[in-house]
């Protein structure tokens, strides 16, 4: 097991962990994790992957006042029919990302035939849900759209997986309508020896600070006892995101207590979402075994700090 350093601990979890777990759901659904989550309406809202019992994963949407406690809606939500091209038998990790009056959301669209695509769906109601298109080619997902468009394009970070020689990083592409996508790049990838060595991909919506775009992303090890996600931080160049300007060589969020340790996949945190307060709290929602909903917060500031800290007890040649 690649050891957590006590010393990166960045986001403290809230002592009510796990926020949101499939009891507080109808019955039937089993594990409720992975969600997108965004402000709506002066209220905070999830998008959760819930696998229920008839199906295998399905958004459901929950909602709260205060950010802790949750009620879930009475079914999952009305989500639009599968693009002809590419019928998608399962949906899983949504990213919101707010843009004018729209919400865009990139997730994993999945098909026995077609494989893991990324689509994108849209709403401005959070009723009504619009498809816009399947958004990249067989083996890619961890879509996650930037919240304005840089030189007129919008931007979204990904991690395709089609090509076995791929080093499973993560990848920036523009696109002038949300349907063409191109002038993809790699961003960064794997680092060997450190808790992100096998995979990386993009997490949250990108946060805009004055010393680049924030992205909190997963990275994952083998180890001892499988593989092991965790969440470290990078910063990207504000005008070309491809160029990394700075990344945490520590995780800042790691699984240690049982609801992150055992569930449907162990030892795994993972968040499609960053919810920054007026006071420059950063909240995540983060799955947790992908069977559950912790809260971590941290502050904006102390996450940017971390992309730069060094680990001294990283041999350096
Ligand atoms: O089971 C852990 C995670 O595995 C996948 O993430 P990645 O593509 O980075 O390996 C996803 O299926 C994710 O939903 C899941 O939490």
């Amino acid at each position: 097991m690649i050891p957590n350093n006590p010393d990166s601990r960045v986001f403290k979890k809230h002592p009510l962990n796990p926020v949101l777990a499939p009891g507080n759901f109808p019955p039937g659904v089993m594990y409720a994790f992975n969600p997108g989550a965004i402000k709506f309406n002066g209220e905070y809202l999830m998008m959760v992957d819930a696998a229920t019992e008839a199906q295998p994963i399905v958004f459901w949407l929950a909602r709260s006042r205060d950010g802790v406690s949750w009620r879930t809606d009475s079914a999952p939500v009305n989500w639009p029919a599968p693009d002809p091209a590419h019928r998608e038998d399962c949906v899983y990790d949504p990213r919101i990302t707010k843009i004018g009056n729209e919400y865009i959301i990139i997730y994993a669209s999945s098909s026995e035939a077609g494989g893991v695509r990324l689509g994108i769906v849209k709403t401005i109601d959070f009723k009504t849900f619009t498809r816009v298109s399947i958004a990249s080619e067989q083996g890619n997902r961890n879509g996650v759209l930037f919240p304005e468009k840089i030189n007129s394009l919008y931007v979204r970070l990904d991690r395709p997986f089609g090509d076995p020689n791929d080093t499973c990083g993560m990848w920036v592409s523009y696109s002038p309508d949300l349907v063409f996508w191109g002038k993809s790049e790699p961003v960064m990838g794997p680092r060997s020896g450190l808790w992100d060595s096998l995979k990386v991909g993009a997490g949250a919506v990108p946060i805009k600070t004055d010393q680049g775009w924030l992205e909190l992303y997963h990275g994952v090890a083998s180890t001892g006892v499988g593989m092991v996600y965790r969440l470290g931080v990078c910063l990207l160049d504000l005008q070309n995101p491809a160029r990394v300007i700075a990344r945490s060589e520590d995780a800042v969020l790691w699984p240690e207590h049982d609801y992150e340790l055992t569930g449907r996949v162990g030892n795994v945190v993972f968040t499609c979402n960053a919810i920054v307060e007026d006071d420059k709290t950063v909240k995540i929602y983060y799955g947790a075994s992908d069977t559950c909903i912790g809260l971590a917060e941290a502050r904006l500031d102390d996450l940017v700090d971390a992309c730069f800290r060094k680990n001294p007890f990283i041999l350096r040649a």
